[in-house]
């Protein structure tokens, strides 16, 4: 049974976005977690074992690219076996209902909202579905089948990198113009599932407080960013989210 208070904060954010004309929204790892992929924080999260430095930085991939070819082989190997949730549900639904004034603004990396719909995604931190020739660039849609220990280019034959941004690197600047631009521009702004504390991705949570939009934050719990939310909504997200849906439909007399 959902607390008196969640479904006070269930109700005000649909309220929020019925009187919405442009919504925009960040997601994080929470999003895909009752899918069973593993988040990055928690305590199985997926740095346990492995140092950020040894599998999500250039200088790890220089040293040991098998290491870190290792890790990404086996994220990708987790994500083939994997749904979306109800909560990316809720999101690509969410969409249909702001055509052309909704953008969808992701550090997630597993693809999940793309399958469950969403249309207009913007991958901040690349993807694991893509490789990036480290000799000649090309990038490549390799969908989640399993790569060699140490792919290379069948252009070039150079060593293949998962197309992710890692530590240190900067975000594709293109996709990061327009998640500035999508946030800078929307009523609402949707958290969804972050800790907020990666950069620069967590800035536009203040970036979206700071122009006037209404945040609202779906977690399990408190975070950096529930400081500038006005509404919070704790609990998981794939259960939460869907109720926030049924809400809003009544509000716009959708049932
Ligand atoms: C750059 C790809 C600079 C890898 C990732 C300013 C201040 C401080 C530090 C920095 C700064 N600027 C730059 C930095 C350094 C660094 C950084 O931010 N470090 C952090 C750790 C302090 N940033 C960078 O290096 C960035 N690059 O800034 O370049 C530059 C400038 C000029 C020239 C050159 C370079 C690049 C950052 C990108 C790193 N790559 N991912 C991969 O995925 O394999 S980040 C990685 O963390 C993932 O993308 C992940 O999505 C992201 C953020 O984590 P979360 O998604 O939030 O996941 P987390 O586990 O932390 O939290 C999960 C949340 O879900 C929790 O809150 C939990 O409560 C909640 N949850 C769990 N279950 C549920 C749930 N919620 C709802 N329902 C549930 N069921």
């Amino acid at each position: 049974m959902v607390s008196y208070e969640t479904q006070l904060e269930i109700e005000q954010a649909a309220l929020a976005l019925v009187h919405s004309s442009s919504v925009a929204v960040l997601t994080g790892a929470g999003v895909s977690a009752e899918s069973g992929v593993p988040t990055f924080r928690a305590s199985d999260g997926l740095w346990e074992g492995h140092r950020i430095e040894d599998v999500a930085t250039p200088e790890g991939f220089g040293r040991n690219p098998g290491l870190v070819w290792q890790f990404y082989n086996a994220r990708r190997a987790n994500v083939a076996t994997v749904e979306p949730n109800p909560a990316h549900t809720f999101l690509a639904q969410l969409e249909n209902l702001f055509p052309n004034a909704f953008t969808l603004i992701t550090q997630n990396v597993d693809g999940l909202h793309q399958l469950a719909g969403s249309k207009n995604v913007l991958e901040l931190h690349g993807s694991l579905r893509r490789t990036r020739c480290t000799v000649c660039e090309e990038v490549r849609d390799q969908f989640l089948d399993p790569l060699a220990e140490m792919p290379t280019c069948v252009l070039c034959e150079g060593l293949l990198r998962p197309d992710i941004v890692w530590f240190g690197e900067m975000l594709p600047q293109e996709i990061w113009r327009a998640a500035v631009q999508a946030t800078t521009s929307c009523e609402v702004f949707l958290v969804v599932g972050t800790s907020a504390v990666v950069h620069p991705a967590s800035g536009l949570i203040r970036l979206a407080r700071g122009v006037g939009a209404i945040v609202v934050e779906a977690n399990l719990t408190l975070t950096v960013a529930s400081d500038p939310a006005e509404i919070g909504i704790y609990g998981p997200s794939g259960q939460l989210l869907p109720q926030v849906m049924k809400r809003l439909r009544e509000l716009k007399g959708m049932t």
